[in-house]
């Protein structure tokens, strides 16, 4: 990294990539964090000597720039009101829940939204220091969606990419928003902004026009200063290569025999994995489960369901409430279907490491994500990557972004129990010719449509729509 940190290529997130551990000799360091984002924005970063400036978790008083494997990161320190009126306030029971769908009620006070301006302008920044004259600042996320147009005024020369990886909602909802102005026209200081899916780029473009009054034609936002924004979708995916020769090393698949066998060795395994929300739809689908079982259609001998809930969000109430019901439900669903050693669900509350996902994925006969709504679903496209004998199926709700190109999943609505309980019964009862026909075109389009994919044809059209500007970024060299 230069030592005045202008770099070409600036990435701002709310979260640094990277997870503070304690080393055996009891000094601190970071571990990266596993995920997508990361795997698909290195490469780009590292070509350009890029950096990542987000907050590094924590409350500490300032850090230092540093360097971790390669990527050189910029932290940016919360103070405590901070982490609880911009990221669990204002960005998490405000936004979070309008943007899907109202899966809970958003709280809406002026408070959280004073901090997250002030803490979108610190963002802001610290993108416009470390930015070198006409580079380019890609930004993500809804945590973070003032900072393109305060970018904008601090350093006009910069081109400015924004992705939001949550939906974007409907005209009826987002208008609840008592911000909803302010919002659009932080978004609007972005040359690009995408989405997920065309319907969330539709929903910005008319609220754009309605709201703010600036002229539209498909994609294009035409400004009075004369600029033009483009908003349209550019779907994420995952590396499906990486997944897929993981899923396939010996370890995991010896991993993946043991699994099979500690559940007691059930004719069909069926999983979930997801962060602990309540936009997951979690308890909807374990009760399915349930009835299915009640109804006679199976036992815990058949089939058994695993469900890893990955801890969330644990200080905003929703949370806390959400996680309550859904203990209570599994010990009352275990006991009623469960016997001595064999409960109908094993339920962890708990992160795993990448190898244990991907044994998890590779055990898994029935694959259950059934969320009300979701920007796209990852984890649904990971089973589909670790099924390299093309078997399997996948249980997708129509409302995760996922769906659109996965068609071969058994899509279900997750507000239809009976639906989803014959969903469940058609996975479990499906041929092995059905199961492969079925998993060999969702392999196919993950595989042409992988994260890589994805961050070349952000990048890409970010570099097009600003054609003019100074410096071209270098592509990530293929390896
Ligand atoms: C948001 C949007 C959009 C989970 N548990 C463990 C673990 N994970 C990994 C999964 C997957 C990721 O976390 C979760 O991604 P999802 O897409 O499923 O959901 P969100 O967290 O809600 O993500 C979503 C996404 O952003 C990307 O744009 O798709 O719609 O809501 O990669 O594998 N990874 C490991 N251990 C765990 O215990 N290693």
């Amino acid at each position: 990294m230069k030592a005045d940190l202008h770099a070409d290529l600036v990435v701002v997130a709310n979260r640094l990539p990277v997870d503070r551990v304690t080393n055996p000799d009891g000094s601190q360091g970071w571990r990266t964090s596993p995920g997508g984002l990361v795997t698909a924005i290195e490469p780009v970063l590292n070509d350009n000597d890029g950096v990542w400036i987000g907050w590094p978790g924590g409350t500490d008083e300032a850090m230092e720039p540093f360097t971790d494997n390669g990527l050189h990161l910029v932290p940016l320190s919360m103070s405590e009101q901070e982490i609880e009126e911009h990221y669990e306030g204002f960005s998490n029971a405000t936004l979070w829940p309008l943007y899907h769908d109202l899966a809970a009620r958003p709280e809406f006070h002026r408070e959280w939204w004073d901090t997250y301006q002030r803490v979108n302008r610190r963002f802001a920044e610290k993108a416009a220091e470390v930015a070198a004259e006409g580079g380019t600042v890609w930004v993500h996320d809804y945590q973070l969606q003032l900072v393109p147009a305060m970018l904008r005024e601090l350093r006009p020369d910069l081109t400015i990419g924004f992705y939001l990886h949550i939906p974007f909602p409907p005209g009826e909802l987002f208008q609840q928003l008592p911000w909803r102005r302010q919002i659009l026209e932080g978004l609007l200081g972005a040359d690009l902004v995408g989405f997920q899916l065309a319907g969330a780029a539709q929903n910005f473009i008319r609220l754009v026009r309605q709201r703010v009054g600036h002229k539209t034609h498909r994609d294009l936002v035409y400004l009075p200063d004369g600029r033009t924004v483009r908003a349209t979708a550019f779907p994420i995916s995952i590396d499906a290569r990486g997944l897929d020769e993981l899923s396939r090393t010996e370890s995991v698949v010896k991993r993946s025999e043991e699994i099979r066998e500690a559940l007691g060795n059930p004719r069909k395994v069926f999983l979930g994995v997801d962060r602990l929300d309540y936009t997951k739809g979690i308890y909807a689908r374990l009760r399915a489960f349930a009835e299915v079982i009640a109804d006679g259609h199976f036992d815990v001998d058949d089939a058994v369901f695993v469900q890893v809930a990955v801890p969330s969000r644990e200080q905003v109430e929703t949370y806390k409430v959400l996680r309550d019901e859904i203990e209570r439900l599994v010990g009352r669903i275990n006991g009623d279907h469960g016997k001595l050693g064999q409960p109908a669900i094993h339920y962890l509350h708990s992160s795993y490491p990448r190898e244990e996902m991907a044994a998890l994925y590779r055990t898994a006969d029935v694959m259950v994500v059934t969320p009300y709504r979701d920007g796209m679903n990852l984890v649904a496209k990971e089973y589909v990557a670790c099924r390299a004998n093309d078997d399997g199926a996948l249980v997708l709700s129509e409302f995760a972004g996922a769906a659109d190109e996965l068609r071969q999943a058994w899509l279900v609505n997750p507000y239809d129990l009976n639906g989803m309980k014959q969903a469940l019964l058609d996975a479990y009862r499906a041929e092995d010719r059905e199961l492969g026909r079925r998993m060999r075109a969702m392999r196919k389009t993950i595989r042409q449509h992988d994260v890589a994919a994805w961050a070349d044809s952000f990048m890409s059209s970010l570099a097009e729509v600003r054609g003019a500007h100074r410096k071209t970024l270098q592509p990530a060299r293929k390896s």
